[in-house]
């Protein structure tokens, strides 16, 4: 099937609610997923990455999962396998979105394709290659890891930068919550912030990250995956999930209310 390939994060914080156990926000669950369906009627073959929110940060905070194994925590190889059953839960809640809307989905759980964390991530991206019109659907997960940490959480940013290397791959969106794309300083500042339209690897900005709860980068991690996606030629953009519009706007040549990531 001819197409061009994107990729979509949809957050976790957009499409859970964060700071709660396993709570989907279903309606922006289903809108994103009707946004979804027109950009496949606009031609684009989507390739979707989702983050973990409440089902995963919040258990995988408070087993210290993401430096590895730590013989002083009790309780850890559960809390492996519960992250996994919560993420599979979640990953089957998006796939129904997709599917409510007509779309045909696959789901690649990363805990039964790939090892590692991070950069160093390690596994074939050739389930993500099929050009059948079904749409592969993967997300942040507890990965094993090599080395006497066992296991580590691998985030879905990092995901996205590795799948866009993908051949085609000629676009990436990440749909923030709350946020209409990278601000120049947090939106817990004091200091009244701009939204920057456009970031390279030279700008400047002041991030923010949730330590309570989230156990992977934040926005510091997103620009830092953002920007090499960027240098490696894909068109890069942060926008607001919330006003899903703006997912399929950022395809359009016209550009949208959001950040543009360039190399
Ligand atoms: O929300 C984190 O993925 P992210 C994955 O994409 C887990 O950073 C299980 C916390």
């Amino acid at each position: 099937m001819e197409g061009r390939r994107v990729l979509i994060k949809l957050g976790g914080g957009l499409i859970t609610f964060k700071d709660e156990p396993c709570k989907v926000r279903s309606d922006i669950l289903t809108a994103c997923a009707e946004r979804i369906s027109n950009i496949v009627e606009m031609g684009w073959r989507p390739i979707i990455v989702h983050g973990a929110g409440g089902f995963g940060h919040l258990r995988a905070k408070q087993y210290s999962l993401s430096s590895g194994r730590d013989e002083m925590i009790a309780g850890q190889d559960e809390a492996v396998e519960l992250v996994r059953k919560e993420m599979l839960d979640l990953n089957s809640q998006v796939c129904k979105a997709l599917i409510d809307v007509g779309l045909k989905v696959s789901s690649h759980p990363p805990h039964t394709w790939s090892r590692g964390t991070g950069q160093g991530l390690v596994g074939s991206l050739q389930r993500f290659e099929a050009d059948d019109g079904v749409i592969p659907i993967t997300y942040g997960d507890v990965n094993d890891c090599d080395g006497p940490e066992g296991f580590g959480i691998l985030s879905g940013d990092h995901l996205m930068e590795r799948l866009a290397t993908i051949e085609g791959v000629s676009k990436a969106i990440f749909a923030l919550f709350g946020v209409d794309g990278v601000m120049s300083t947090p939106p817990d500042s004091e200091q009244q912030g701009i939204l920057l339209e456009k970031i390279d690897s030279e700008s400047d900005f002041i991030a923010s990250h949730d330590s309570k709860i989230d156990v992977t980068g934040g926005i510091t991690l997103k620009v830092a995956c953002a920007r090499r996606m960027a240098a490696g030629g894909i068109d890069v953009w942060m926008v607001n999930g919330e006003y899903p519009d703006r997912i399929v706007d950022s395809l359009l040549q016209t550009g949208t209310i959001g950040t543009n990531v360039i190399g």
